[in-house]
């Protein structure tokens, strides 16, 4: 399966094909029966995933996209993250006299890193399993998602040209893939904002246009010359400002020029991603109350509490 689709590993596909078919019905065939056959609890999350099939992007304050249970949960994890961005620790690596151990990337911290397992009661992983929220991802990928990565970044600005996730690029870990943005603070042209090109996600309007630009990471004067920044959304917002994207499509971003950028990341592939998955959950998550929520966290949840794959949400 995963040799027939591997090949489109970040491309996005143009129109559903023999690989398409094989990853959703045989890879994930269960998880697309669920989808098919289950109709939407909230009357909204239809509209939300039409916008999402239609742009690859979808963009706004975090009521939309979250329950109730949701919005308490995230009011929760914005708190402790809050408070942790301002710990001795972290703002000795800001200010450049310390430098965090597990440290993948030069330009952030990840304020909640993979190892040794997110705990059963984390309000990051309940905001995660929002049930509005993954209806929306599996309205949008056609199979119930599986959650892929949970981390929280604290972006500094440095004095470097932008590397890695601050070029342009495609993501890797699935055919189609769902990542969301939670602003914990607010977000300016200044805090190195999420930017994303519209319809060149797998089946957009521009995929075609897109699949011309075949380098893994671009630079602003090469995508200039595919896209002109007047097709480009740059996610400025308010605090609590929610993006939902398939990252599959052309973005950048965390490059601030001065200040920080604080912000939660979830990442939704199906139940066959290219790349393996380092979510982990330590205890068993009492609270689950629906299918899809055990169908997001299905496999992860471990008695020995011990990560099984070297893979990084900080290293997209
Ligand atoms: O930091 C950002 O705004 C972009 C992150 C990114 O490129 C990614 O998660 O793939």
């Amino acid at each position: 399966m995963t040799r027939l689709t591997r090949r489109f590993q970040r491309r996005a596909l143009i129109r559903p094909n023999l690989p398409y078919y094989v990853w959703r019905f045989v890879g994930n065939g269960a998880r697309t029966f669920r989808a098919l056959t289950t109709s939407a609890s909230f009357s909204d999350t239809p509209a939300v995933a039409r916008e999402l099939l239609d742009q690859g992007i979808v963009v706004g304050p975090s009521d939309r996209f979250l329950s109730d249970q949701g919005r308490v949960a995230l009011a929760s994890s914005a708190r402790k993250m809050l408070d942790r961005s301002r710990g001795e620790d972290i703002q000795a690596i800001l200010a450049g006299t310390s430098s965090p151990d597990d440290r993948k990337k030069d330009f952030l911290v990840n304020l909640f890193p993979s190892q040794g397992g997110t705990h059963s009661s984390s309000p990051l992983l309940k905001l995660a399993l929002d049930r509005k929220l993954l209806e929306i991802v599996s309205l949008y990928l056609g199979v119930w998602p599986c959650l892929h990565s949970i981390a929280v970044w604290l972006n500094y600005a440095t004095e470097d040209p932008p590397e890695a996730s601050q070029l342009w690029h495609r993501d890797p870990e699935d055919l189609k893939v769902i990542k969301v943005f939670i602003y914990l603070a607010d977000v300016d042209e200044q805090h190195g904002p999420f930017t994303y090109i519209p319809k060149t996600h797998p089946f957009g309007a521009q995929a075609v246009r897109a699949d011309a630009c075949r380098t893994k990471r671009v630079d602003d004067a090469r995508m200039h010359r595919f896209f002109p920044p007047t097709q480009w959304r740059v996610c400025t917002g308010p605090a609590n400002t929610m993006i939902l994207a398939d990252t599959v499509g052309f973005h950048r971003g965390g490059k601030p020029t001065s200040g920080t950028r604080l912000l939660i990341t979830f990442t939704y592939t199906s139940a066959t991603p290219f790349v393996a998955r380092p979510l982990g959950v330590k205890g068993h998550p009492a609270w689950l109350s629906s299918a899809i929520q055990r169908y997001a966290i299905a496999p992860a949840v471990r008695s020995d509490h011990a990560p099984t794959h070297k893979s990084s949400p900080g290293s997209p």
